[in-house]
């Protein structure tokens, strides 16, 4: 018999999948009500609330959720009777014969996995997206799909054990969810597992914890004389992205903005040609590209001001990237930042923030606590999103203003995509005139 643990999007595939191949199966969820519930349209019922034991009895194989961490008392006594333990994305390799491409990293994953598989799309192929992003991968399963394309949190790496990649990447390593974590090296080698599974890596040369790996290609978005195996890099040259020798395309032709941005491309560039992809097809991609909703998302100018939504910050690190972005192409900029803020060291960013940042319009239950480490003079209070979207258009006349929160959203929105619609929303309140 089968166990199904966690009632989320997840397990609700898996509970699909099961019942369509006609396997058994119990599944469970520590949740009373699970949010998903009323979706739940299989046999057998579900068994809620606190784990048991005995949920384990006469099981020989678990699907376990992503949410669930290694430390729940139901995975330690999994650990003890030696049940094997399984994700979702291994029970979907061992069902799919298409080539998987698996895209991992602490940041831009979505974003990369996004323009790859619009550059398999433009390349005149049947790609099917999903993982860690949008639909599971088992909802992704059909016969005319000529490539997969995954995007795999390291909490779906840790629950995986056997993988087939045609491909994967680690995009790059930054210290990210170090509650579920013993220490950043266990978070590191999660991330690195990938590569155990890819008949072909490709390797960020910029990364420090990528550094010694070998690969079937490379992308440097740094400096092109550091790089020793030119023929497999994708590299930058001044202006232009090259793939070894050959031209791709010029930074100014890119929609995206930010340095990070070029990395991601590169990125996708170089996954696009282990698939012998058209180099046409892939730039087209690029040069239309214009991200994912509340990720440096470009929402509206009014009068001479840009505004951003990049909502989807919910570390520091990403919002230490996006304003970098923005400091850098605006003289004045007002950024709106705040929510819960996470056990991490904002120092970076009350330096960026001090040094090139107008104002800083702070949000939430963190806000006292992120002042702290801002010059007084620059920071200012709103108990709403409009509020602060309010107050800060009208602190410049010409410039940038900027949702990059560094924070969780769930004190004051339901998740980072509510907090950005609000984001948006607001500013569209805004009149022209005021
Ligand atoms: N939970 C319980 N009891 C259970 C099962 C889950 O309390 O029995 C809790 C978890 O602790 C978690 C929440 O429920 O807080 C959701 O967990 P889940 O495993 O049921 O999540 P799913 O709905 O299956 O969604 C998961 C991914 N979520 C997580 O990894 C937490 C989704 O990524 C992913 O899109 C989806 O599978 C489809 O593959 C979301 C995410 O936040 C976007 N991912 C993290 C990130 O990107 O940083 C890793
Ligand atoms: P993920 O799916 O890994 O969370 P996204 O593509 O959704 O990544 O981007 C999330 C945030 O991370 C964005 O708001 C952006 O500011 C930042 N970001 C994107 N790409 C990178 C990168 N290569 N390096 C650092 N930060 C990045």
């Amino acid at each position: 018999m089968k166990l199904i643990l966690g009632l989320g999007e997840t397990g609700l595939s898996v509970a699909k999948f099961l019942t369509a191949n006609n396997v058994e199966f119990k599944i469970a969820d520590s949740r009373i009500e699970p949010p998903l519930i009323s979706s739940y349209v299989y046999n057998p019922a579900p068994i809620l609330g606190d784990w048991k034991k005995d949920l384990l009895s006469g099981i020989d194989e678990v699907y376990i959720s992503p949410g669930i961490a290694k430390s729940e008392s139901i995975y330690v006594w999994l650990s003890e009777q030696e049940i094997p333990v399984v994700s979702d994305i291994e029970l979907f390799s061992r069902h799919v014969s298409s080539p998987i491409i698996g895209i991992t990293g602490s940041n831009g994953k979505s974003t990369v996995t996004k323009l790859f598989s619009e550059m398999i799309h433009n390349s005149g192929y049947k790609v099917a997206v999903g993982g860690n992003l949008g639909r599971p991968a088992l909802e992704l399963i059909s016969d005319d799909i000529d490539y997969y394309v995954l995007e795999l949190s390291s909490y779906q790496l840790d629950y995986t054990n056997e993988l087939n990649l045609f491909a994967g990447v680690v995009l790059n390593i930054t210290p990210d969810h170090l509650d579920r974590y013993d220490s950043f090296q266990s978070y590191v080698e999660s991330k690195l597992s990938i590569y155990k599974y890819c008949q072909n890596c490709v390797v960020n040369v910029s990364e420090e914890y990528t550094k010694g790996i070998t690969a079937s290609k490379y992308f440097n978005a740094e400096n092109k004389k550091q790089q020793k195996d030119i023929i497999n890099t994708v590299l930058r040259e001044g202006d232009n992205l090259l793939n070894g020798n050959s031209f791709l395309i010029k930074t100014d032709d890119i929609a995206l903005i930010g340095e990070h941005n070029i990395a991601n491309i590169m990125a996708a560039f170089a996954l696009g040609d282990l698939l012998k992809l058209p180099t046409g097809a892939m730039t087209k991609s690029v040069k239309e590209f214009k991200g994912l909703e509340h990720r440096l998302e470009r929402v509206a100018t009014i009068k001479n001001v840009e505004f951003f939504n990049d909502s989807k910050a919910t570390n520091v690190i990403s919002a230490i990237t996006a304003l970098h972005a923005i400091v850098n192409s605006y003289n004045q900029v007002v950024l709106i930042a705040g929510g819960i803020a996470k056990k991490e060291d904002y120092s970076e960013l009350y330096n960026l923030i001090n040094e090139r940042v107008s104002y800083v319009v702070l949000i939430g239950i963190s806000a006292d606590y992120l002042a702290e480490g801002i010059e007084t003079s620059k920071v200012k209070f709103a108990s709403s999103m409009s509020e602060a979207v309010n107050i800060a258009s009208k602190l410049i006349e010409n410039g940038a203003i900027l949702l990059s929160p560094a924070c969780a959203s769930f004190d004051m929105f339901d998740n980072f995509e509510k907090r950005g619609h609000e984001f948006k929303d607001s500013v569209r309140m805004l009149s022209p005139l005021s």
